[in-house]
């Protein structure tokens, strides 16, 4: 598997004082230039895969960009794609994507991601495992040496039937990497927040590296009230990192 860390030669020129906005934009930007007319494309959610979905509508608008076909992978990404003109399918009509765009909350050293911190990991996995390339755009806060170790969650999308059921059996299953487990809510009064599809989320909070995360996904996914969870193992063909020394382009 490709490890991150590029030649400087492979580089681009450092930014100077850019903020983290700016670097979301700049490697949405780079993943644009992927995008040729024709495509049919799988477009990302979150702050990063939204530059990224605006510049593919600009293109479109100045006539750089023809006959694409946008597959979003959330509500308001699809929103966000309407409202730009960008023509929409879904997976049913095309089931092979030539690109997807998207962002991400972590990314290890051999390019496996959690996904899911905005609630879309379900969709999104369905379309970015179903392109011939999955771009990921990150700056480099991005960056983690394992899984889960930037301290935030990785998430696990579930039914909402007997939830706290599920959330005993996710915190029993990693309690030796010191798991806390817990549902994630929204507003003033602590609702319970609610994917897309109509499913809760529980959010996981490890300690420690869980080591082999094939064999934890596929844990995860045996517990019969699971739908998916946010560690999309080995689906990434590129990411794209923008940070202090430049922009990175890294193959796998
Ligand atoms: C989506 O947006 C997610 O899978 C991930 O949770 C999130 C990253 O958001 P941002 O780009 O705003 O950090 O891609």
């Amino acid at each position: 598997a490709a490890r991150l860390g590029t030649p400087p030669s492979a580089q681009s020129p450092p930014p100077v004082n850019l903020t983290q906005e700016e670097l979301k934009k700049i490697a949405a930007y780079k993943a644009v230039e992927y995008v040729k007319s024709g495509m049919v494309i799988g477009l990302g959610t979150g702050s990063t895969a939204k530059h990224a979905v605006d510049r593919i509508g600009e293109l479109l608008r100045l006539g750089e960009l023809r006959g694409i076909v946008g597959i979003p992978t959330s509500k308001k990404t699809h929103e966000q794609a309407l409202s730009l003109g960008i023509p929409l399918s879904d997976l049913d009509s095309h089931p092979v994507l030539h690109l997807a765009i998207d962002g991400a909350d972590e990314v290890d050293p051999h390019l496996n991601l959690v996904k899911g911190r905005g609630g879309s990991l379900l969709r999104e996995k369905m379309i970015e495992g179903a392109c011939e390339k999955f771009i990921v755009i990150v700056d480099d806060s991005k960056l983690v040496k394992f899984l889960g170790g930037s301290g935030l969650a990785v998430p696990v999308e579930i039914v909402p039937f007997c939830w706290k059921n599920t959330a005993k059996r996710l915190r029993e299953m990693f309690k030796d990497s010191g798991c806390v487990a817990k549902l994630r809510t929204c507003g003033e009064e602590a609702e319970p927040f609610v994917t897309d599809n109509g499913n809760y989320i529980i959010d996981l909070y490890l300690e420690k590296d869980i080591g082999d995360l094939q064999a934890a996904s596929d844990a995860i996914l045996r517990i019969p009230c699971v739908v998916e969870n946010g560690m999309f193992l080995d689906m990434a063909t590129t990411v794209i990192v923008a940070g202090k020394k430049g922009v990175e382009v890294i193959d796998k």
